[in-house]
């Protein structure tokens, strides 16, 4: 892979990331393991990397590993990232790329297969639509994956955040309906506490609330579902921008992207430690 310092600021095949993962942790063997959890629709292998505690130059970071490992998976949709790369009129795939019965159409909503208020309004029954909640929940092999591997470590795991983009928003549950959650408050708090650590760190404004009342109905999302599950801290946070670029951030604003929201985990890690 390019030098460490570089590699944020540009995009990456899936062979890159391969490679990197593969390379983060032979050179950091000490702080890094690689799971594998399964494997997608189009038989691609599917890792989480686990950061466990070691002595590090950042203090915040010190002091959270002392008393958290840290399960990051970079791609989910691992089929649909090689297809985006496949063609330029790809380039905005955002589903799986598996079939089902016999439609024409390809690709499942993995934002929609997971077993939270599975396939209600705000999801679609149709296989040709962008939403679509696939023929059951956890359908997907890489739902399924993450899912399974959510439960296996329920016990242990304190919070979920899973990175989306765009908007700018740190979101919270429930998106499938538009009630509050038991901990609405709590969360809310914690949300303004992440988008104040954005703000200090690169000056970016993002907006924060329950999923459904701030920008859509959506059941089936996995912080939903790991937050019915037990997991109280479960977050989404939608990135940069607000829709100058959307989904076609340039380049060089990979990288301060990855360090406000670096900031946002650490605030609801600091939280979770103090709670
Ligand atoms: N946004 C999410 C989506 O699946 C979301 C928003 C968050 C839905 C949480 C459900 C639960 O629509 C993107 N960009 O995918
Ligand atoms: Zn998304």
């Amino acid at each position: 892979p390019r030098s460490s310092s570089s590699y944020y600021e540009h995009y990456h095949s899936m062979k890159e990331i391969y490679h990197w993962m593969e390379e983060a942790v032979k050179v950091h063997s000490d702080l890094l393991q690689k799971i594998y959890i399964g494997s997608s629709y189009e038989k691609r292998p599917l890792y989480i990397l686990k950061a466990i505690h070691v002595r590090e130059r950042d203090r915040t970071m010190t002091r959270l590993l002392e008393h958290f490992d840290f399960y990051v998976m970079p791609v989910v949709n691992v089929d649909g990232y090689v297809y985006t790369w496949s063609h330029p009129s790809n380039r905005l795939w955002r589903k799986s790329r598996s079939s089902h019965g016999n439609s024409k159409c390809i690709g499942t909503d993995m934002n929609r297969n997971f077993d939270a208020r599975w396939c209600g309004e705000g999801a679609s029954p149709y296989e040709c639509h962008q939403i679509y909640c696939g023929p059951y929940p956890e359908s997907e092999p890489e739902v399924k994956a993450v899912a399974r591997f959510i439960r296996d470590h329920k016990d242990i795991i304190k919070a979920y955040i899973t990175m989306h983009s765009y908007s700018q928003l740190v979101l919270f549950p429930y998106s499938y309906t538009m009630d509050k959650s038991k901990d609405h408050d709590e969360l809310e708090s914690l949300a303004k506490k992440a988008a104040t650590a954005i703000k200090r760190t690169t000056m970016k404004t993002y907006k924060l609330g329950a999923g459904a009342q701030t920008i859509y109905l959506a059941p089936g999302g996995s912080d939903d579902w790991a937050y019915d599950l037990g997991i109280k801290y479960s977050f989404t946070i939608e990135l940069r921008d607000t829709g100058t670029y959307g989904f076609l951030l340039p380049p060089h604003e990979i990288k301060p992207t990855c360090l406000e929201a670096l900031s946002a985990v650490k605030e609801i890690a600091q939280h979770v430690l103090e709670n």
